[in-house]
């Protein structure tokens, strides 16, 4: 049997044909295989980057950092997963200049206005000014910012029924939807790319900080009607029962609910994030807990044992927990370096009975530094300071002293820019993990008084004042003579080296005044010597 012509014909073509499919679908995988090499290439090259900033969250206040009070578990997470910064700094004890030197990469002593900002002042960056988001936006990022600014609004007078400008927009944010200043300061209410979320024009808001409205109830004149009294300041308008720092009226409407605060600012970052996944994108998500007044969900009342401010350190936990998800789910959590920290140290009493001293148990805010919020001691500026990117950074813990105000530089670095500050160090290996060389010297700042690290040490200049802010029950670190300490062997700053070192300590002072650029009168007499 002969075989069939055409069906010989048939194979033959056959075999052309899946010849034919064969090659084109190598071209494609081909293909397919470069655009995920380039994908990958972007992807390292710009990741999305995610600042996410606590408010007044101390170093002990996470269990990652050792806390066994509270247990913090999504934060944990991002800490087990990257870096755990031992010797993370903020740049000052408290928000406003804090969170001038993180944006700009700028110490903020150099600013005479960033000082603790009422929420009438003035924007203290200046629109000309380097900022992280702006030099980011150059690289092709676009940028955003949920939550607190407390950096000042516009140049003066503040007209809060237009939009309010010069703000977040203008110094380098495409994107913005904040709180003016703190959630205890009027004016109570969000605002939306300068304009006042949900404001009723016929309802129109006012805002003083000097005097108050006719008419308007005041916690000092109208304790009936809180729902949470106040300890020291906090006296002025009263907002969902709150009595708030400042006076306001009107704009009812767009007035916030303090307990929806977090669910709020979370589903803004969320929609951010879904909204730019496509395009690399600069985040900076500043959360309000566990500053005062601190007002936890319903969902999260009681949880901690420790009255409201351990319940909204797990409410800020569950919140970062849910962004994290929101990275995930849009598959870009591998592309994305987070960095976790807070401004300035723990405070328990910061102006309202809310239990957070009688019920605080054994928990340890500054997991067992010096002082708090407002203090030249440690625990004013050394904070919980964490890097994560998902399958880049591999776990650790570094002992490397980095600062917040060194993220505009190493930022910078990853992103290819070539902007710098002067201030701000590059350390982005140390801050990925590949490297254990961070900074030699700092300068701290506590109500506009500075001091020293410089390596394992600590120098305290003489100032003149009240050596412990009794109202918040924190020792500020001043005294009236020099103050050196070794955190290597002294974490505590319980033993007062400068007269049995003087070596150091003449060396730790130069270095100050080098630094500072000012010499004190005992400076001067140390010199003679
Ligand atoms: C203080 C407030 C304090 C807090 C702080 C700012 C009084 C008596 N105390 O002036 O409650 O609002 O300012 O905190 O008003 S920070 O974290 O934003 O710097
Ligand atoms: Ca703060």
């Amino acid at each position: 049997m002969t075989s069939h012509p055409i069906s010989k014909n048939t194979f033959f073509k056959l075999d052309l044909l899946l010849l034919i499919v064969f090659t084109f679908s190598c071209k494609e995988e081909n293909k397919k295989k470069e655009t995920a090499t380039t994908e990958a290439k972007e992807a390292t090259s710009k990741p999305n980057i995610v600042v996410i900033y606590l408010d007044d969250l101390g170093y002990g206040d996470i269990s990652a950092n050792g806390a066994t009070e509270i247990s913090t578990p999504n934060i944990d997470k991002l800490a087990h997963g990257g870096v755990r910064f031992t010797n993370g700094y903020a740049t000052s004890a408290t928000c406003t200049p804090s969170r001038y030197g993180i944006l700009t990469g700028v110490y903020p002593w150099r600013n005479k206005d960033a000082q603790i900002l009422p929420g009438t002042a003035p924007l203290i960056i200046s629109t000309e000014q380097t900022t992280i988001p702006k030099m980011l936006k150059q690289q092709g990022y676009t940028t955003g910012i949920v939550g607190k600014w407390h950096l000042g609004l516009g140049t003066g007078h503040v007209n809060w029924n237009e939009r309010v400008s010069p703000g977040p927009n203008e110094v380098g944010f495409d994107y913005s939807y904040i709180m003016a200043a703190t959630q205890d300061r009027v004016p109570t209410v969000y605002i939306k790319g300068g304009h006042v979320d949900g404001l009723d024009p016929n309802d129109p808001i006012e805002v003083d900080y000097a005097k108050n409205y006719e008419g308007q109830p005041t916690g000092k004149d109208n304790p009936e009607l809180l729902k949470m009294k106040w300890h020291h300041g906090h006296n002025n308008s009263i907002v969902n029962g709150i009595p708030r720092i400042g006076f306001m009226k009107g704009g009812e409407a767009a007035k916030w609910k303090d307990v929806d605060m977090a669910d709020h600012f979370l589903e803004k970052a969320k929609d951010y994030v879904k909204n730019h996944k496509k395009e690399p994108f600069f985040l900076y998500y500043a959360l309000q807990q566990p500053h005062v007044p601190r007002t936890p969900h319903p969902r999260f009342v009681g949880t901690s044992g420790m009255g409201p401010r351990g319940d909204v350190i797990l409410e800020a936990d569950w919140v970062i927990g849910e962004f994290i998800k929101t990275l995930e789910d849009e598959k870009i959590l591998e592309n994305t370096l987070i960095v976790f920290t807070s401004d300035n140290g723990p405070v328990l009493n910061d102006g309202y009975f809310d239990d957070a001293e009688e019920k605080l148990g054994s928990h340890t805010p500054t997991g067992g530094l010096r002082g708090g919020k407002y203090s030249l001691f440690d625990a004013g500026t050394h904070v919980p300071f964490i890097t994560y990117w998902k399958g880049t950074i591999t776990p650790s813990v570094s002992d490397a002293l980095v600062c917040q105000i060194d993220l505009l530089n190493s930022l910078a670095k990853l992103a290819d820019s070539d902007i710098t500050t002067d201030d701000s160090e590059e350390l982005i290996d140390v801050l990925l993990g590949k490297s254990k060389i961070g900074r030699t010297n700092l300068v701290l700042e506590a109500g506009q008084k500075t001091a020293l690290r410089s390596g394992d040490w600590i120098l305290i200049p003489p100032y003149k004042g009240n050596p412990i802010n009794t109202q918040v029950n924190i020792e500020l670190g001043i005294a009236d003579t020099y103050q050196l300490y070794n955190l290597k062997t002294d974490r505590k700053q319980e033993t007062n080296l400068a007269a049995s070192n003087p070596e150091k300590l003449k060396e730790m002072v130069a270095t100050y005044e080098e630094l500072r650029g000012e010499t004190t009168v005992e400076i001067k007499e140390l010199e003679l010597k």
